[in-house]
């Protein structure tokens, strides 16, 4: 089994100058008893391997998510004392469940309930990514955006205010050029502080202008929360059956939707290692 796991007296892959401190212990695939759980979301080609392969010193562990033929990754790591449970979520450009891919990552991101969901962006495609962003920030504002490829929008004379960003998302957001380990330590210690709900500021969630509209929602929220009991989302669901996704409006209809979350939340199948 061709693994890198093992620890890095430095922050993750940092270069020798690191003054963090912090220690990262890649523990590859031994994944058991993990104090958090990360989701690795983001559009295909963002570098959302790369950064697995950084955390976990995995080359790459697939195996299938239940009932599905779609790949799964798994692996942890310890940081600061913590364990960490990453899961590889598949690549999509959207959550709205067009494809079975989009429809295991958003079920992931929603039922799934990771303590922190970490989107990798496209430094070089920043409006597409910022799409999933902001799909992904209407579930759960437990979220950090590693803006990867930095490198590249740098070889392209791109400059990004990632502090304006910061502001603008009201999440951690973490310039990074994976594939020679920059911005790991930094990103680590973003999703420590959401782990820890340490971070200072409200994640931007989308109100609509029309108060009927809003009201709407509400009430559709309520009853969904009185039917289905302890929804992560009632609002989100509200929103997908007003917007008539056939798959959410089903699983309303034959009151399989809290079961939905049970599936993805299995602690998995047996994995295997890629070549
Ligand atoms: N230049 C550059 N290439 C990267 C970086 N991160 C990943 N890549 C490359 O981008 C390609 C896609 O990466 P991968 O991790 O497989 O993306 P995924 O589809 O999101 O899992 C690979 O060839 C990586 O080596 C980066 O920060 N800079
Ligand atoms: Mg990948």
């Amino acid at each position: 089994m061709s693994t890198q796991a093992g620890t890095l007296n430095q922050c993750g892959g940092c270069a020798s100058s690191c003054q963090h401190g912090a220690q990262l212990t890649r523990l590859g695939i031994k994944v058991r008893n993990w104090d958090y759980t990360i989701a690795l979301a983001g559009n295909p080609n963002t570098g959302k391997s790369t950064i697995f392969n950084q955390l976990t010193g995995l080359r790459q562990h697939v195996g299938n998510w239940a009932g599905k033929t779609v790949s799964r990754a798994e692996g942890a790591f310890n940081f600061n004392d913590k364990k960490f449970k990453l899961v590889d979520l598949p690549g999509t450009y959207s959550l709205l469940s067009t494809s079975v891919d989009e429809e295991i990552a958003r079920d992931f991101i929603l039922f799934g309930k990771p303590d922190v969901t970490v989107i990798v962006a496209d430094a070089t495609r920043l409006e597409r990514s910022l799409h999933l962003v902001l799909q992904v920030l209407e579930i759960t504002s437990r979220a950090v955006v590693a803006l990867n490829l930095m490198d590249e929008a740098g070889r392209n004379g791109l400059t990004i205010d990632a502090r304006e960003l910061v502001r603008e998302l009201g999440v951690p957001v973490v310039p990074m050029a994976a594939r020679r380990a920059d911005g790991i330590s930094e990103l680590l210690a973003a999703i420590e502080k959401v782990s820890l709900n340490e971070f200072p500021l409200r994640a931007r969630q989308a109100r609509y202008a029309d108060e009927e509209l809003e009201l709407s929602i509400g009430m559709l929220a309520n009853n969904l929360q009185a039917t289905f009991g302890d929804l992560p989302n009632a609002r989100w669901v509200a929103l997908r059956l007003l917007e008539g996704d056939e798959s959410i409006i089903n699983a309303v209809r034959d009151k399989t939707l809290g079961t939905l979350k049970t599936e993805n939340s299995l602690p998995s199948m047996a994995l295997s290692e890629a070549r």
